[in-house]
């Protein structure tokens, strides 16, 4: 589950305005999914993964606990567990609790607060595992710690479908640094949405209970907090809908009238009807995703999939 953002350096944050200034100024108006997960925002996801709708989190964690034991047993001895994010989610735990001769268990996240946080849980719960937390932006490489016991070989988890909120190309690019960090003789084990009867997907992001749009709209209370912007958040309506051509959702906020928005020092016009892109969730083939993998060097070794072949968990080698 993806938490909440710690405190930012004030240079951080000027870089995050502009940044988002600079998506407000696209010909289609964005803000990057990162700033859903303020604390309410991240209390919603949670909200969101248990909607009887939102089928990713209970089918991936039915697909981790119905293959566990093939699954350990491909990891092997003495691995190094690397998470991409900081990992403190149900799924996790699964793993931690059945790899128990694990090397150590890296979990990396760019946000040192949470990320220290969920280290602590995780050594309360698993006291024998060693676990180094390591503070970085991991769509770039970055160094791996040294534990005390040498790994045998790098397991990249990346659960959760969050390769969904990438683009093709950054895709592309966070498998490539996924690929180095596994090194030779690692692996990536990793959660992928499924493409699927569109109904079913645009059900799942368009929750009978309105958490979803509530979760839409929180984004635009997290920036006038964090960046003293004006949104009016009864001026902006939640719309997810999915592009069959592109295989994904497309989430926006559309605008409900003519309104002017304040942030920094611009003052952004919208027009009624128009959106702010706030998220992509790519749904993959089977196919699409292996011929992905298989382009950075990854061979997809072993699919897990659910009864209905809506998720799926990979587990893709480098030689
Ligand atoms: C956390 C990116 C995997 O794409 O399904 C859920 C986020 N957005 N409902 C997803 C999300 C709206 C979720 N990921």
């Amino acid at each position: 589950m993806p938490l909440p953002q710690a405190q930012r350096s004030p240079v951080e944050e000027n870089e995050e305005l502009q940044e988002i200034i600079a998506g407000l100024h696209q010909p289609e108006k964005m803000i990057s999914p990162k700033y859903f997960y303020d604390e309410r925002g991240s209390l919603l996801f949670e909200k969101i993964t248990t909607l009887p709708e939102y089928y990713p989190t209970e089918t991936e964690l039915g697909i981790m606990r119905a293959n566990i034991d093939e699954i350990t047993a491909l990891v092997g001895a003495q691995a190094s567990l690397i998470e991409f994010g900081s990992g403190s989610s149900l799924k996790t735990r699964i793993l931690l609790g059945h790899l128990d001769d694990l090397a150590v268990y890296v979990p990396v996240d760019i946000s040192e607060e949470l990320l220290l946080e969920s280290a602590q849980k995780m050594r309360d719960e698993f006291p024998e595992t060693e676990i180094i937390p390591v503070v970085a932006d991991f769509t770039r490489q970055f160094a791996l710690p040294n534990p005390t016991i040498m790994p045998k070989r790098n397991i990249v988890y990346f659960p959760g479908s969050t390769i969904g909120n990438f683009t093709h190309d950054a895709a592309l690019e966070l498998l490539k640094v996924m690929h180095h960090e596994a090194g030779t003789g690692g692996a990536l084990l990793i959660g992928v949405d499924l493409q699927k009867d569109p109904a079913i997907i645009e059900r799942a992001y368009n929750d009978s209970a309105g958490v979803t749009a509530k979760f839409n709209v929180n984004m635009l209370r997290h920036l006038n907090r964090e960046f003293e912007s004006d949104f009016d958040l009864d001026a902006w309506s939640h719309e997810a809908l999915y592009d069959r051509d592109e295989g994904r959702v497309e989430i926006r906020l559309i605008s409900s009238r003519d309104q002017t928005v304040k942030i920094g020092n611009e003052a952004i016009r919208v027009m009624a009807g128009e959106g702010i892109l706030t998220e992509y969730s790519h749904k993959y083939t089977l196919e699409g995703f292996a011929a992905m993998a298989e382009s950075v060097g990854f061979r997809v070794a072993k699919v897990w999939t659910d009864p209905n072949d809506l998720f799926s968990v990979q587990y893709c080698v480098r030689d």
